[in-house]
């Protein structure tokens, strides 16, 4: 076994890793970048590495810089938990260069599961059903056209290769929307993965999005843990997530049956570790949708069901030992749920909500579990995932989880800042839930999760892929406040006030809509980027006049579209920017010179 484990990461996965690290008796390091030289994780660990400042391609996603630290510390392995370089192939391959063990599985299963034509492919050739439609790219609009009229039928969703997690996914109704979805799709897929290839599929039209944890070791030993039910998502983000899936949906039958697709999958691309197969469930149909070749954030509720510490028998695996269970060994015991404690406003359009902590007490008791990233007086930093904690909850069965869970966010006690708490405990309150309800109708998300989240479900003839109305926020970076405008559907016409069972815990609390201080023209010329992404859309050029508030581009940050707009009114003098390229926090986007 290893005696030291370098941990690639931040926050709470880091914390996690740390925690399994001690009690298997192995030194932990951690690395940490200049934003979170105050943060938890770097305590949690025996040493801990500055990476230095700038943005996460400066730090936590530089290899090189990586690799140096777990050299310098005379770690044998590195763990990259989920995010970062837990799914880059060339990182993987690096540390085996390297000598040293990457936790996780071979380069070539990262690599394989990455393209989703090629997974489709390889799970086709294993027997392992997919959603019906293409394995190979499709060349061109005719093309698909041909087969979506011949083969598939409509509607058809049409999805990037690169993509995974919903990010290039377009679905076409009807003929006459094939096009722009296929456009659309490939668009995206060019702009987040430098590849615009595009694959189709049947739409399933109200399928539940179920997950098998597997486990496998290098001995040919692939076992899994049964089932994960995510269906309840906002836009492509899973809010809440438990296991087993709801009585009446899976029972022990279709469990056996859904857990050997996940095991024959794996084996497929000779896997190890701990690893995820994501699925779609339409009538009792289980459909192979993509494998997430890493740790996940919603591990937690199996490891609750099952008992097993699935961060440890990944370790286990990496360092060539077998798996401490077999297939036998395995039942499940109970129902566990998990809630995302999000920095988010949910009803600004769940904006992300920074800021400093003031108190911070933890729920406790029975049956209750907290992994978290932050303490009291922490700062949740605009650069990062809103994701600050998860809480997990276990009972004998989904209703008294339910309760528990309630009880628990009950207690949660986070000041300072806007959490998903009161989301949460809207959301375990309704029918649909109760019922097992998913989220997701033909094309949008259903109405109920809307009118929870205090957003107003957009009328029927104005439903479109693309958002139209845009929330506003502030930030602050380097002492000076930036109002961003977020993508979104429309907020909830005269503030929040619909909630579905009479008052909601959410409801109760107005949103006040922060202050916003027009910028006076003599104000700094030069605007920065008030956050860390990738520059989507660029609107304007130099030499543009402009007005205050015109909107100059797009950021995409955190799986959101970051509207930046002019701070004041005057000409682009400067303008260092370019669609596609990454942009720091802090970055010079625009200069603008006033007509004075
Ligand atoms: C689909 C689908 C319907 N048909 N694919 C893709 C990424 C993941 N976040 C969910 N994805 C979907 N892929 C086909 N061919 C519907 C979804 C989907 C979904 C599925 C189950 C439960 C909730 C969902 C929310 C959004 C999208």
């Amino acid at each position: 076994m290893f005696s030291k484990v370098l941990i690639a990461n931040r926050g709470e996965i880091a914390i996690r890793i740390a925690r399994a690290l001690q009690e298997m008796g192995i030194a932990s390091v951690a690395v940490y970048s200049e934003l979170d030289r105050d943060a938890l994780h770097p305590t949690c660990a025996q040493e801990a590495y500055n990476l230095g400042e700038g943005p996460a391609a400066e730090n936590y996603l530089n290899i090189e810089k990586i690799l140096d630290v777990a050299r310098r510390s005379g770690a044998q392995a590195i763990h990259p938990g989920y995010g970062f370089l837990a799914e880059n192939a060339p990182f993987a391959q690096a540390c085996g260069d390297a000598g040293i063990v990457f936790i996780g599985p071979p380069a070539s299963a990262i690599e394989a599961m990455g393209s989703k034509t090629r997974a489709r492919e390889l799970m086709k050739a294993a027997g392992v059903p997919i959603v019906p439609g293409t394995t190979e790219p499709v060349e061109s609009v005719e093309d698909a056209m041909t087969i979506a009229t011949e083969q598939i039928g409509f509607p058809v969703a049409v999805k990037a290769a690169g993509g995974g997690g919903g990010k290039g996914f377009r679905v076409a109704l009807t003929a006459d929307e094939l096009q722009s979805a296929f456009e659309g799709a490939s668009r995206e897929g060019e702009k987040f993965f430098s590849d615009p290839t595009v694959y189709l599929e049947r739409y399933l039209p109200d399928p539940r999005h179920v997950e098998v944890q597997v486990l496998a070791d290098r001995h040919g030993n692939v076992i899994h843990l049964g089932e994960r039910d995510c269906s309840i998502q906002r836009r492509h983000q899973k809010v809440i997530e438990e296991s087993p899936a709801p009585e009446w949906i899976v029972d022990e039958t279709l469990r056996a049956k859904i857990g050997k697709i996940g095991v024959e999958a794996a084996r497929a691309v000779n896997y190890v570790g701990a690893g995820t197969i994501e699925g779609l469930l339409q009538d009792g149909e289980y459909f192979f949708l993509e494998m997430n070749t890493r740790v996940q954030v919603e591990h937690c509720v199996t490891e609750m069901t099952t008992g097993i510490d699935i961060v440890k028998e990944g370790i286990k695996a990496a360092a060539g030992e077998q798996l401490s269970v077999s297939q036998a060994d395995i039942h499940l015991r109970g129902h566990a749920i998990e809630c995302r404690i999000n920095a988010e406003d949910a009803s600004k359009n769940f904006a992300p909500a920074p800021g400093k902590i003031g108190a911070y007490s933890e729920p406790k008791g029975p049956g209750v579990r907290v992994d978290s990233g932050v303490s009291a007086g922490g700062e949740v930093s605009p650069m990062y995932d809103p994701m600050v904690a998860k809480l997990i909850v276990w009972d004998s069965d989904r209703e008294a989880a339910t309760k528990r869970m309630l009880r628990a966010l009950e207690e949660y006690e986070i000041e300072g800042l806007k959490t998903l708490i009161p989301f949460h405990k809207a959301l375990l309150a309704t029918d649909q839930w109760a019922k097992g309800e998913t989220c997701r109708d033909l094309l949008e998300d259903k109405a109920w999760l809307k009118t929870l989240a205090f957003e107003k479900p957009p009328a029927k003839d104005e439903e479109d892929e693309t958002p139209t109305v845009e929330q506003s926020y502030t930030v602050e970076v380097s002492g000076r406040r930036f109002d961003v405008r977020v993508v979104g559907p429309p907020p909830p016409a005269g503030g929040a006030s619909a909630s579905l069972n009479g008052s909601s815990p959410a409801a109760s609390r107005a949103p006040k809509r922060s202050e916003r201080k027009p910028q006076s023209a003599g104000g700094p010329d030069t605007l920065e980027s008030p956050l860390q992404g990738n520059m989507w859309k660029v609107l304007v050029k130099q030499g543009d006049a402009v007005t205050e508030g015109q909107l100059l581009c797009i950021i995409e940050a955190m799986k959101m579209e970051n509207e930046i707009t002019a701070h004041k009114a005057g000409t682009i003098v400067e303008l260092p920017i370019s669609e596609g390229a990454p942009i720091a926090a802090g970055a010079p986007i625009a200069t603008i010179k006033s007509a004075d």
